[in-house]
């Protein structure tokens, strides 16, 4: 039996950890979760994470975790081969943990609200104030890239995987700028062209779509 993930393919914390499992060459029983029909509201989902959020990854022998990032780093410690993608060298996976709560406060955070007024509310407009967190965002990347090829240093890992999906996200609605921000530019290219991230790419069409079609963008 594989372990299970309920999720949805345009999610970026589902897609960080779909992109993290195919690195893993793991397989997974994919079920999706779709809000419209409340279905991260029943007692059947609550029971397995009281917090009403995807990804939750349910293992082979019921135990379940929640959280992209937790989710992710559970992965590679149970599953992977070897521990390049999140070293247990104590300062690299510092700066790992560092990306990924990053990633998680100001990143994800504000995209997050940035889609729910667009796809909940109905807005057709970025909220300005959420926009210039996104940009600011993508000026603390692109200081973390400075010199690196790969967010946490000379090599891929989870901190890239993560990133990536919410970035290219973001990049989608709130264009990075190549002339200010170069390396988070070539960055995004080059997680793209990741055969992982390739394999997940649908998911960040279908977002990227969704919030394009509510603003009213050019496709
Ligand atoms: N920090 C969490 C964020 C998870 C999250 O907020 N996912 C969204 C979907 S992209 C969600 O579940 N939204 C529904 C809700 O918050 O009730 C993670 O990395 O897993």
């Amino acid at each position: 039996m594989c372990p299970t993930l309920y999720m949805l393919a345009a999610s970026p914390p589902c897609r960080a950890v779909l992109i993290t499992a195919h690195a893993l060459g793991l397989t997974l029983d994919k079920k999706e979760v779709y809000f419209f029909r409340d279905e991260h509201l029943t007692p059947e989902y609550q029971k397995l994470n009281p917090q009403r959020t995807i990804p939750t990854l349910v293992d082979d022998d019921g135990f379940a975790i929640w959280d992209s990032h937790a989710i992710m780093a559970y992965l590679v410690s149970k599953y992977a081969k070897n521990d390049s993608l999140y070293p247990q060298d104590l300062k690299k996976r510092a700066i790992i943990n560092q990306r990924l709560f990053f990633e998680s406060s100001a990143v994800f955070f504000h995209m997050k609200n940035i889609a729910k007024a667009i796809l909940n509310r109905g807005d057709k407009f970025i909220d300005p104030e959420e926009k210039q967190h996104i940009i600011e965002a993508y000026g603390f990347l692109d200081k973390f890239l400075e010199g690196k090829e790969w967010a946490a240093g000379d090599s891929i890992t989870l901190a890239d995987y993560s990133l990536v999906t919410t970035f290219s996200c973001a990049n989608g609605v709130i264009p990075v700028d190549f002339d200010v921000f170069p390396n988070v530019f070539a960055w995004l290219d080059r997680c793209e062209d990741l055969p992982e991230c390739r394999a997940s790419r649908k998911g960040l069409k279908e977002a990227t779509h969704m919030l394009k079609v509510r603003l009213e963008m050019k496709l």
